[in-house]
């Protein structure tokens, strides 16, 4: 008999605290049943990763953002939403069911409003990023139009102020994500794409004024993996080493998330539909358009009916008034509980294939540690319900485990 006293209970968001614990973990797991774990084990990256789909809020909802909205991004306490001519700053307390630029707190700024961005024929904001240098925090949104692409830069403050804007050498910009050394990615189209580009961002410069030349272009990076197509969205996860896409694609039938490591450009995983754990349940056949992401992690309370770290924006158009919008939810946790549990994934693709489609997903426990560390991504969160688990376990991933609500025990 083994007993397991992990890491208890509370999310740890800083990369450095997850490290410690993820390898206390290992390290007690290897000792006390003397598993094959050793050093394949710790050679092998460990992600942030965000595929367990939780819920959509809002949910097929008509609000002041929803028409054709494009992404998001945010900073510590405000939500950065646009909409094909709009950038919204919303503040993460108010319910995204129900906004107005007249509510307090909230800003919109129209494209159409932007004599600058109008004179030069951009008629499209896409999915948009957010990167604080020094004490500035800046928010930074693709550009398309009749006469090329671009990157505008905004204050992230209420003013939502625009600073300037540099053209982008792409055939298409619909979405620019910034990792954590304040590199700025976009893709150079939206079909076809089998890479990113990549750009050094003077910064400093921004902040202090309105440079002429602030964009200049660095070595791209190849994506393996199948091409893509009808590509909305992308985010780099705030450790730097997954690149997270959003797209809905009609050449290649795929529509939803895929995500690859940002060293090698390899695909290490991608949603289904409508079906496991990592579901982006889609519909094409009625018009739902995917769009962009951003990862924020929400699961403080403070977003009302939100949680989890990955958002990605879907919509459709009813016909009737604005869009309608949806905003999926993920987080990077598996949880585990061995008497309610399930061990058969089919048990869950049956439970979910016969559900109207209503974009919701029965998310239920799995019954096993290692059915769960089968279906973990490296670097997941398993949380074990506190009881006995009769199993023989090998740990073969940088997995996080996680006793909950008392004492877990393996292997008896
Ligand atoms: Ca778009
Ligand atoms: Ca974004
Ligand atoms: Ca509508």
């Amino acid at each position: 008999m083994t007993k397991m006293a992990i890491a208890n209970g509370a999310g740890c968001t800083h990369k450095n605290g997850l490290r410690r614990i993820l390898l206390g973990a290992l390290l007690v797991v290897g000792q006390a049943l003397s598993l094959a774990v050793g050093g394949s084990v710790a050679a092998q990256q460990s992600y942030e990763t965000y595929y367990r789909y939780l819920n959509d809020y809002p949910s097929d909802c008509e609000t002041g953002w929803t028409e054709h909205p494009q992404g998001a991004t945010h900073d510590r306490d405000n939500w950065y939403i646009t909409q094909e001519k709009a950038l919204w700053r919303i503040p993460v307390q108010h319910d995204l069911k129900s906004v107005s630029s007249s509510d307090p707190g909230v800003s919109e700024i129209l494209l159409d409003h932007l004599p600058v961005l109008t004179k030069a024929r951009f008629n499209h904001f896409g999915d948009p990023a957010y990167y604080e240098y020094g004490d500035q925090g800046f928010v930074v949104v693709p550009l398309e139009g009749d006469g090329g692409q671009g990157i505008a830069v905004f204050r992230a403050d209420a003013s939502l102020s625009f600073v300037t804007y540099e053209p982008l050498p792409q055939a298409h910009a619909a979405w620019c994500a910034v990792d954590p050394q304040g590199y700025l990615y976009s893709a150079p189209d939206y079909d076809f794409v089998t890479g990113i580009s990549k750009y050094h961002v003077d910064w400093e410069t921004l902040r202090y004024g309105k440079p002429a030349k602030w964009l200049k272009p660095e070595s791209s990076l190849a994506l393996s993996g199948p091409v893509i197509d009808g590509l909305q969205g992308g985010e780099i996860s705030p450790d730097g080493k997954l690149l997270y896409l959003s797209m809905f694609g009609y050449l290649s039938f795929f529509s939803g998330i895929r995500v690859y490591d940002m060293s090698t450009g390899k695909l290490i995983g991608e949603s289904s539909n409508g079906s496991g754990i990592f579901n982006f349940e889609i519909h094409t056949g009625r018009f739902e358009v995917a769009e962009g992401l951003t990862i924020w992690d929400l699961d403080d309370g403070r977003a009302p009916h939100i949680s989890g770290q990955l958002h990605v924006f879907m919509f459709y158009d009813d016909k009737i008034g604005d869009d309608n919008a949806y905003l999926k939810h993920y987080d990077g946790t598996i949880d585990v509980d061995g008497i309610a549990g399930i061990d058969d994934m089919r048990t869950v693709r049956e439970r979910t294939l016969i559900k109207e489609p209503t974009h919701q997903f029965l998310n239920v426990p799995f019954k096993t540690i290692g059915f769960a560390q089968s279906n973990a991504w490296n670097g997941a969160q398993i949380n074990m319900k506190a009881g006995s688990y009769p199993e023989k376990l090998t740990l073969s991933k940088p997995v996080k485990l996680v006793a909950k609500g008392g004492t877990v025990i393996i292997g008896k």
